[in-house]
């Protein structure tokens, strides 16, 4: 514990009673009358002793801030007027306008030196969508302020066809059904290779072999595509056996 806690404060009220003990007893002693110093002067009115300090010379106006003073008159922040009262008391600030959260309104709500920080800047240009699907629109501020909106009309869908481009704006290229996909086709090679079908590749549709060249087999088609039908042919059940011995 400090120890200065427990030596008597001489300041303190309890050395008054000893004081005018010690003096009543000398006045006492004397045969004079002692007055007590504190019943000197008029009666005390009761209400005036708990008033607090005057803080103003009464009926002046005066300009008022209650937010932090970097940002008064910043922004959109701006000091009010606070008047003093008869009794040289302040009232309340008035029409002051003190640091908000940002908004997207155009204004610096939170008076730091920039409008709508953490947003878009209004009217600036933006972009919707990638390559032929982009469209061109301004940074427009929401109704509610709570955040930039971009106003760039949506982009100019199409069916999706095979050409290499995104025409129906999904982010893919000739994805999904595609007109004139999936139908059987010449390849024009000799035999069986000359089955197809066609598909979209590279931005262009085109017939797609569907059957490898196999084992010439006894069964009236070209399958090892030379554009001879059942040469050297061997039956099924040959051809099963040598695919075995090859492994397939
Ligand atoms: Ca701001
Ligand atoms: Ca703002
Ligand atoms: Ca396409
Ligand atoms: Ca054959």
């Amino acid at each position: 514990m400090d120890s200065r806690a427990l030596r008597p404060n001489p300041r303190t009220p309890r050395a008054a009673p000893l004081t005018l003990l010690l003096s009543l007893l000398v006045g006492v002693a004397a045969g004079a009358c002692v007055e007590n110093p504190a019943f000197d002067g008029p009666p005390l009115d009761p209400d005036s002793i708990n008033l607090p300090p005057a803080e103003c010379k009464p009926e002046t106006v005066e300009p008022c801030y209650e937010g932090p003073e970097d940002t008064v008159n910043r922004g959109a922040c701006k000091a009010g007027s606070h008047s003093c009262s008869v009794d040289a008391q302040w009232s309340e600030c008035t029409r002051q306008v003190t640091p908000v959260a940002e908004t997207c309104n155009g204004l610096d709500d939170d008076c730091d030196g920039i409008v709508d920080n953490n947003f878009e800047r209004e009217g600036a240009k933006c972009f919707i969508g990638k390559g032929a699907c982009q469209t061109t629109g301004t940074w427009r501020c929401a109704e509610d302020g709570s955040e930039a909106l971009c106003d760039a009309p949506p982009p100019p869908r199409q069916p999706e066809t095979c050409n290499g481009l995104d025409d129906d704006c999904d982010g893919q290229i000739d994805n999904g059904a595609l007109a004139g996909t999936g139908q059987a086709c010449d390849t024009r090679k000799p035999g069986v290779c000359a089955q197809g079908t066609t598909q979209c590749a590279g931005g262009q549709l085109r017939c797609v072999q569907s059957r490898k060249s196999d084992i010439e087999v006894c069964n009236g088609l070209d399958d090892d595509c030379d554009g001879q039908v059942d040469n050297q042919c061997l039956s099924v059940a040959e051809a099963a056996k040598l695919k075995a011995q090859r492994g397939h």
